[in-house]
């Protein structure tokens, strides 16, 4: 297996990727079926999302049972022969570790809800405060975080929804039930874990109002954190796998901490400030065009920040809870190829270990969907119904939940232009937008000019050359925000990295001399400094 900083990780979203029974929901069979796909891709882990038994109000983030499949997605044979038959072609997997809460569908949830205190003790239970909830923090997914059980007479907490109840991590047999949890996976072959919001873990002692903000300054990289986690990882004994903290409104400063080998907590992060950049007022559903000046500054300072440091970035732009990266930050009509093969570009080339989102090596856009009855998350439900309450129009209000919906990023997977994509033979759970007709795989795969030709070529450099996965990077100053710029350096060898972010050319980009190793164009004359719309141009300095 490959070392992580060579390695591309491949993100499988289950519940969209292939269906292998025709019940219109992608499933482990599903993923088997298309092992030959992944490997032709060249990457080295897949991560694939929840697929354990919970009810699903969370798509299988809420979860009720770490130790079983969930039915819909298959049995515990199916996962065995998948990690299996994965490995044979030389892919780790990586599983979804859900360890902040559980779904109150949980054993341990509803014992303690039948008032056992042994359980109770596992999640965070509080009295009433002057007849309401202990604090006003709000739900990552709207409303208040607390939940009345009028039985108990007791608040529980839930950052997301309330069907999933956080876990008390100060109880050390939630520590140890969670570890193992861990042993059993790692035991049955999986190569590495993705852990979700693992920040937000380690709640304070006492829990106050938050006057300025929703709460989140009080639980994010909370007090205890870094020792819960080294815990983890060193009675685990998941130190040398490929492990990554997905980090909600984190910090640099706690990341170097996260990711640095010294520190002996995950191999590497997943921090989302970059994703922000087109939020208004930091805002997710006001919306504003990306800021590409604040992309770039945010871009060089984790890139160089983590670097300095020693610690390890994930690179990415696309998962299951965002919008697909073309449609928001390059041009899904008339520079579709080139602008997300530019974006590729633009990350892949970094310092880090990129993350490739299904359908996004073929450029999958955006859902487009036309009514709010299209939409089957929970997030962007909840939030239609609040952005109506606070007086939208139903207009206004689609056209929001259209640009920042997680059901644009969970469309099912195209496969090829027949109806339902390739991806099932019944009626998929999640409608699939109109341009699978061209957006496929069948037909990217006979093109050699094709986005997917251009990803392949992308996870192969990283292989070949070193300096890409283990050189130094410096930003540098273009006088444009426009063109993001980059360069890599290991020993004598240079790479310079140019990306123009805009659909309009830009000349004069810069004074580089040397050979084109990746262009998303066909580049004659590569001292002619003009940089074409959406271009992206790596040169081999010499
Ligand atoms: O996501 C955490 C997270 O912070 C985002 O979901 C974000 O809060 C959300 O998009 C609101 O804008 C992880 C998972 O990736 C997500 O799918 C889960 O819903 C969530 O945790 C809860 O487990
Ligand atoms: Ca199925």
């Amino acid at each position: 297996m490959s070392s992580f900083r060579n390695s591309t990780v491949y993100q499988i979203y289950i519940k969209s990727y292939c269906d292998s029974n025709g019940d219109g929901i992608g499933d482990l069979n599903g993923i088997r079926s298309r092992l030959d796909y992944l490997k032709s891709l060249g990457i080295d882990y897949i991560w694939i999302t929840p697929f354990f038994k919970s009810p699903m109000n969370d798509n299988g983030y809420d979860v009720a049972d770490y130790y079983s499949i969930n039915p819909m997605f298959g049995t515990m044979e199916d996962a065995e022969a998948l990690i299996r038959e994965a490995d044979e072609r030389g892919i780790g997997l990586m599983f979804d570790m859900v360890f902040n809460h559980t779904s109150t569908e949980h054993e341990w949830f509803q014992k303690a809800l039948a008032g056992d205190p042994k359980y109770m003790d596992y999640y965070i239970f509080r009295d009433p405060v002057d007849g309401h909830a202990p604090t006003n923090w709000v739900s990552k997914f709207g409303g208040n975080a607390w939940e009345y059980v009028p039985s108990l007479s007791k608040y529980y907490l839930h950052l997301f929804d309330v069907s999933q109840a956080d876990l008390n991590w100060e109880n050390p047999q939630v520590r140890e039930e969670l570890k193992n949890v861990i042993r059993f996976w790692k035991e049955k072959g999986v190569r590495g874990f993705r852990f979700d919001v693992v920040n937000l873990i380690s709640k304070p002692d006492v829990l106050e109002d938050d006057f300025v903000g929703d709460g989140r300054r009080f639980y994010t990289d909370g007090p205890r954190i870094h020792q819960h986690l080294k815990e983890l990882v060193q009675d685990t004994g998941i130190a040398d796998m490929m492990t990554v903290g997905e980090m909600s409104s984190t910090s640099l400063d706690n990341c170097l901490r996260y990711a640095n080998p010294a520190e002996k907590e995950l191999k590497m992060v997943f921090s989302f400030h970059h994703l922000k950049v087109d939020y208004k007022g930091g805002e997710k559903w006001a919306l504003m065009d990306p800021d590409f000046k604040a992309l770039r500054d945010l871009l060089c300072k984790w890139q160089e920040g983590m670097q300095a440091g020693g610690a390890w970035n994930a690179l990415f732009w696309c998962n299951h809870d965002q919008p697909r990266a073309v449609s928001r930050f390059g041009d899904d009509r008339k520079y579709w190829k080139e602008s997300a093969k530019m974006l590729a570009t633009l990350i892949h080339m970094m310092r880090g270990t990129p993350y490739i989102y299904q359908g996004e090596e073929i450029g999958m856009t955006n859902a487009g969907y036309t009514s709010i009855d299209q939409y089957r998350d929970v997030e962007s439900t909840n939030y239609y119904d609040i952005l109506c309450a606070e007086g939208k129009s139903a207009e206004e209000a689609l056209h929001i939940i259209g640009e920042r919906s997680r059901d644009n990023g969970r469309t099912p997977m195209q496969w090829d232009a027949s109806e339902f994509a390739g991806f099932t033979t019944g009626e998929p759970w999640l409608s699939i937008p109109a341009n699978h007709s061209y957006i496929n795989v069948e037909t990217e795969e006979k093109d050699e000019d094709s986005i997917l030709a251009y990803y392949k070529k992308l996870v192969q450099l990283r292989k070949d050359h070193e300096i890409i996965a283990d050189g130094d990077i410096h930003f540098l100053e273009t006088g444009t925000d426009d063109v993001i710029a980059y360069e890599r350096t290991l020993g004598d060898e240079k790479l310079t990295v140019y990306c123009n972010l805009r659909g309009t050319e830009v000349p004069n980009a810069y004074s580089a001399k040397g050979d084109i190793l990746i262009c998303n164009y066909a580049v004659e004359d590569v001292t002619d400094s003009t940089l074409k719309p959406y271009e992206a141009r790596v040169i081999v300095n010499r």
